[in-house]
């Protein structure tokens, strides 16, 4: 069989970066000796290796170089047609009882699931360089953050673990020479990129992870999906702190008062556009700064919440993002960027469905065949993704590094509905709030395989992220709200709702400033809104909409409560709590009661 990562030979002073501590020299034994590699590169995380894991990249044609003047420094990588999403269905919480994964979680138990992956990586390496990439997740300096070691087969992981966290020494040096320290053991090997083969599987017991048969980001980059979010939620429930799948960003007033707000989106439904925001013209002074684009984890602090970005760039959806949808996305991905199934120019740019101008009259697609503006195939695949450095980011919050976090004035759940669901409105209470994050619901993207466009219950946007039972991820929530003397709002959003005509009704993207400024008159108690059955709604004259073109019927739409819609949707909350099996906090079901009651009040 044609050995599709063969192995790399550095020149000495690149890959030998070994650590000290014996807990991990035991274990990367343990797998070199199960997996056979050709041998062993200890990653430091230098510019020097880099460079040197590039070039070799190039030849092996793991990487196409990008038109340097167009944009410096930046790559494209095409994967295995096979094997371009998340896949849920092979994703696995191993617990030792099918209780603590839950029903929204595959289970499987943890000692035959390691001996069918032991089986599967035997021998797998032979031939092929095994990397040991330390990294940490979180800024140096905080108290959250946690050190992992991902061993890989794959130089693509190594290059994109690179920009996504902070990697190498920083990582060593954190974890000293404890052999009991904590730390993530993840492994990951291509095998041969067989989908029959793919597994993605957690033992959070162990805090390991071990991922085969795979080469997308999501399933293989072991920071991020498994470690900061499956395993993280696990953690965090037992050291009482939260992992959430959340945007930060700062929204700072002419006047200069800041406030940061978190916001959990399902996959691929604008938490990187959220997050890098420019406030339309109107807004004249006021500021909106990233901390992060996908993963808070937050403590407690003084009875407040208070957030870290774990990662260390943005691994976001391409298609769609142009100057007009998020400037500072594109200007970040400008240079220095790894683009995975975007399509090439003849110029040998990077090109995908939505990017600004008119399209190339001829390019190669992101499987690697011609393409031409009448091909029926998309050019880019709608869910290509950019793996780029925070820093790239014109908007970065200064406080990204901060050790103790950003304190969150406000929670704001969404998901892409087309009806029902208003574009804004507020909890009640911290209960409410948890109620409306836990009824949450999405149309499915090309985030993970499957069907595009079906309305799921996504809660909190963890269902595929949270790594134990929901119930308990539920009462955790409950738990949290308790010890918060000054909790954050929270606020449910929908920017996708459409009217008769099928057409969106809100324009969203820096037009969402509208609906961001009214979140934070609410929590300045500044902010107007009135009672209704779902919550705090912002009548047409609480929303600033000056200068922007919207009728007011469309204004009323969005804005709307369709009582039967809300009966169907009710009905469909019921119907999630009972799928679950009995696991759901009382206090939920009774919020549904107290909901129902207030439509028939
Ligand atoms: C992501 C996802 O890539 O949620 O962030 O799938
Ligand atoms: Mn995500």
């Amino acid at each position: 069989m044609k050995n599709i990562a063969p192995a790399i030979f550095p020149p000495s002073g690149i890959g030998d970066a070994k650590p000290t501590n014996q807990a991990v020299l035991d274990w990367v034994h343990e797998i070199g000796k199960l997996t056979k590699p050709e041998n062993i590169f200890w990653c430091d995380g230098s510019e020097r290796e880099n460079e040197f894991l590039v070039a070799e990249s190039l030849k092996q044609n793991v990487l196409i170089k990008v038109n340097e003047e167009k944009v410096p420094r930046s790559y494209l990588h095409r994967s295995n047609p096979n094997d371009v999403a998340r896949v849920e269905k092979v994703t696995f919480i191993c617990t030792p009882t099918k209780e603590e994964a839950g029903p929204t979680n595959n289970w499987s138990e943890p000692a035959e699931t390691y001996s069918k992956l032991y089986g599967l990586l035997e021998g797998t390496m032979r031939g092929r360089t095994m990397f040991v990439v330390p990294y940490i997740m979180g800024p140096p300096d905080s108290p959250l953050t946690k050190v992992g070691f991902e061993i890989t087969d794959s130089k693509y992981v190594v290059l994109s673990m690179r920009i996504m966290t902070r990697m190498g020494k920083i990582a060593l040096e954190r974890l000293g020479n404890d052999p009991k320290a904590e730390w993530n053991r993840g492994v990951h090997s291509l095998l041969d990129v067989d989908p029959d083969r793919r597994f993605i599987c957690h033992f959070p017991q162990d805090n390991t992870i071990i991922s085969v048969g795979s080469g997308y980001g999501g399933n293989v980059l072991l920071s991020k999906k498994c470690l900061a979010l499956r395993i993280g939620s696990y953690l965090a429930r037992k050291q009482g702190w939260m992992a959430e799948h959340m945007l930060i960003l700062g929204v700072e007033s002419p006047e200069g008062k800041k406030h940061y707000v978190a916001a959990a989106f399902p996959s691929a439904c604008g938490k990187t556009n959220f997050a890098m925001l420019i406030p339309p013209a109107h807004f004249k002074g006021w500021k909106v700064t990233t901390v992060g684009d996908d993963i808070a984890w937050m403590e407690i602090r003084d009875g407040r919440l208070f957030a870290v970005n774990p990662e260390n760039g943005y691994f976001g959806v391409v298609p769609g993002t142009s100057y007009k949808s998020n400037p500072n996305a594109m200007k970040s991905i400008e240079h220095d960027t790894l683009y995975t199934n975007v399509a090439l120019t003849d110029d040998g740019d990077v090109w995908w469905e939505g990017k600004d101008g008119p399209p190339p009259k001829h390019a190669i697609d992101w499987r690697g065949n011609d393409w031409t503006p009448d091909s029926k195939e998309k050019a880019a695949h709608p869910n290509s993704r950019f793996a780029t450095p925070m820093r790239n980011n014109p908007a970065l919050d200064p406080d990204v590094e901060k050790g103790e976090g950003v304190p969150i004035s406000a929670i704001i759940f969404g998901g892409r509905r087309r009806d029902t669901v208003p574009l804004v409105y507020e909890a009640f209470d911290w209960t409410h709030g948890v109620y409306l994050g836990a009824t949450m619901a999405s149309e499915t993207t090309a985030a993970a395989t499957g069907a595009v466009g079906q309305v799921r219950r996504d809660p909190m946007a963890m269902l595929p992220f949270c790594g134990y039972n929901i119930g308990d991820y539920f009462r955790h929530w409950m738990d949290i709200g308790k010890r918060l003397t000054n909790p954050p709002l929270i606020f449910n959003v929908n920017w996708f709702r459409k009217g008769a005509n099928g057409k969106f009704l809100w324009p969203g993207f820096g037009e969402n400033m509208r609906v961001l400024k009214w979140i934070i008159d609410r929590c300045e108690q500044k902010g107007g809104a009135v009672e209704s059955p779902v919550g705090w709604l912002p009548t047409p004259h609480d929303l600033d909409l000056d200068g922007l073109e919207i009728d007011h019927k469309s204004v009323a739409d969005l804005l709307g409560i369709d009582h039967e819609e809300w009966q169907k949707e009710l009905a469909e909350h019921k119907k999630f709590f009972d799928s679950l099996g009995g696991v759901v906090p009382e206090e939920l079901p009774k919020q549904r009661e107290q909901f129902v009651a207030r439509f028939t009040q």
